[in-house]
């Protein structure tokens, strides 16, 4: 299926900014040109898996796509339990529900805001214990993603096991650029959390994407296959929550996964109170036949390979043109690190904000924030929290571009780097109470 792109002049651009606030959510597709904003729910699916929509059995209960379905994920991933979901929030929402009580903490592989806020709202209380290096943008580590051992220890130290009812790991972490945790960290953090009695949670949005640079950077993991890797990383975690609109390949979907039958049936009676039966969870009967066809093509070498492959054409390009981004290159699209990029702006000032406000204006490029307004504020202080990484992110859909379009992202950003003396920051005249970055609106200085 292809789609017309649309140009439009610079002007019609700064209008369009103008009138979303300065946030690239609150951008009309119609006006985007190049549309980097995220790669969820934005790939393209494959000939099978639309030849599987056809196959759609809309039946209320029991759905054959239902079993398809979870035959699919014991297959490939291999926890036992399936509870479909229409998205990856879903899951987070009902295991954040089950599992955290008030006065709880939650160690994890850094944050992710929606997994943050579900883990707030169920009166638990995030902690960070990632390593260091993922901090920084400069860090060449291969394993940016792995977990600080002693920080995870100190936690348990802490608070004591009895609170800390489960340890977050996710795969190719998001906010630090897509960076990869390796199977020797991930074996280590197991064992440590299982030791205690802590389960350890798997947010395998795009679990896939980290099998394949463990194969590539990991010691001894260069024989293994993808669909290997994968299902080790599973092995080694006791539930999971799938955003399925990344590695697999669809536009909504998602699930829990869980070994322990006992929570299964937990969550089996919350899912009807929330999304929808146990055997369709909020996806059509079509959804969940295109997402069981996906999970299958998302572990094949030769997807993964050329679709992380083509974020690392873009990475080498912006480097190329002395663009700073986060390095190593991670997995599914290129961090700028805006901090740099924009030096002469405070971070209350909202640089990443900006600097996707002036790539948008420039090329309409859309691309997104992960800096001071994506963290929120610190619920202690108030205040903002300025985290360490002011990130904007250029994400790249799955099947969906060519390397054109990169050659064409690439200048415009460059564009906006040598013009950048002049970039305004933002002020924010609008904000949410949750998940502020989503609809927040700002002015320029
Ligand atoms: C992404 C998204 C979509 C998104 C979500 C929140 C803010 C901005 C954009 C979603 C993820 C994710 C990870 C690691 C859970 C979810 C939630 N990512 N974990 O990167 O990346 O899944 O969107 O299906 O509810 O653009 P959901």
């Amino acid at each position: 299926m292809v789609e017309p792109l649309r140009m439009m002049t610079q002007a019609e651009r700064e209008k369009a900014a103008e009138e979303a606030g300065y946030n690239t959510f609150l951008l009309r597709s119609e006006d985007v040109y190049i549309d980097l904003l995220t790669d969820s729910g934005t790939s393209a699916m494959s000939d099978r898996q639309w030849a599987g929509l056809m196959l759609g059995d809309e039946a209320y209960a029991g759905s054959r796509n239902f079993y398809h379905l979870e035959a699919s994920m014991r297959e490939v991933y291999g926890y036992k339990e399936l509870i479909p979901t229409h998205q990856g929030r879903a899951a987070e929402h009902m295991l954040s529900q089950l599992l955290i009580k008030d006065g709880d903490v939650i160690p994890g592989n850094m944050y992710f805001t929606t997994t943050r806020l579900h883990q707030e709202l169920a009166g638990g209380t995030f902690v960070d214990v990632i390593i260091d290096e993922a901090h920084d943008p400069e860090s060449l580590h291969p394993f940016k993603g792995n977990v600080d051992l002693a920080k995870f220890q100190a936690v348990i130290d802490e608070y004591g096991a009895d609170r800390v009812p489960y340890v977050c790991i996710a795969t190719a972490v998001n906010m630090c650029g897509g960076q990869p945790i390796s199977l020797e960290n991930l074996r280590a953090v197991s064992e440590l959390a299982h030791q205690h009695g802590i389960l350890v949670v798997h947010d395998m949005t795009r679990c896939a994407e980290n099998a394949l640079l463990i194969k590539e950077r990991e010691d001894g993991c260069a024989e293994k296959t993808v669909r290997d890797i994968t299902r080790e990383i599973c092995d080694l975690t006791d539930a999971a929550t799938m955003s399925s609109k990344k590695d697999h390949l669809v536009n909504i979907g998602g699930f829990l996964a869980v070994n322990d039958p006992e929570l299964a049936d937990k969550a089996r009676n919350m899912v009807v109170v929330y999304e929808g039966l146990h055997t369709y969870g909020g996806m059509a009967g079509r959804d969940m036949e295109a997402l069981a066809i996906g999970i299958q093509e998302c572990v094949e070498f030769d997807h993964i390979k050329s679709r992380v492959g083509q974020v690392e054409y873009l990475g080498e390009k912006l480097q190329e043109g002395g663009i700073p981004i986060v390095q190593p290159i991670g997995t599914h699209g290129v961090f700028l690190d805006a901090k740099k990029f924009l030096p002469h702006l405070d971070q209350d000032q909202f640089p990443a904000q900006a600097l996707a406000a002036e790539i948008y204006v420039d090329s309409g490029v859309r691309s997104m924030e992960r800096g001071n307004v994506s963290a929120g504020r610190d619920p202690k202080t108030g205040g903002n929290r300025r985290p360490p990484l002011e990130l904007v992110r250029l994400t790249i859909p799955r099947r969906v571009y060519t390397q054109a379009h990169m050659d064409v992202v690439a200048e415009s950003v460059k564009a906006v780097y040598d013009a950048r003396a002049a970039a305004r920051g933002l002020r924010m005249v609008y904000e949410p109470k949750y998940l502020r970055f989503f609809q927040a609106r700002f002015e320029p200085l």
